[in-house]
């Protein structure tokens, strides 16, 4: 399907510097912050730096060196931020049902504290 990407979303303003950010990791084509709003003592977001509104466009149209520095870009901030040996949540909401607020692609990685079950009805 055709993506329609929108430069005005904040986490392209985020990477034109143009609102401010919690970075955690910079990468070539990568960028790792602390979520605004966390949901969990760990909450980074890690978003490509290339215009991909969600994970299955960034998985068709991302160059194969765009897809390897996000995939590692996600790990070293598990990494950094330890989240191996207590558990964690990966999450990348997409569209209307996955009610996808920023319509920029980004991975929640959520951890320290119980997450609870993945889905709850409602
Ligand atoms: P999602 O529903 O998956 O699109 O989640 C969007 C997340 O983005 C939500 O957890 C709050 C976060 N967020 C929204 N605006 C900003 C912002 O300006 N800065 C940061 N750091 N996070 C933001």
């Amino acid at each position: 399907m055709p993506y329609t990407y929108d430069d005005q979303n904040i986490f392209a303003k985020i990477l034109r510097g143009e609102i401010p950010n919690d970075t955690v990791l910079e990468t070539e084509h990568s960028l790792a912050f602390r979520d605004i709003r966390p949901q969990a003592p760990v909450h980074v977001l890690v978003i490509p730096r290339g215009s991909y509104v969600c994970y299955d466009h960034f998985a068709q149209d991302a160059s194969d060196a765009e897809i390897l520095d996000y995939t590692r870009a996600i790990g070293r901030v598990c990494e950094m931020e330890g989240v191996a040996d207590g558990g964690f949540r990966l999450i990348a909401n997409a569209g209307e049902a996955g009610v996808q607020e920023v319509p920029h692609l980004h991975v929640h990685i959520l951890a320290g504290r119980p997450l609870g079950r993945m889905l709850e009805r409602g």
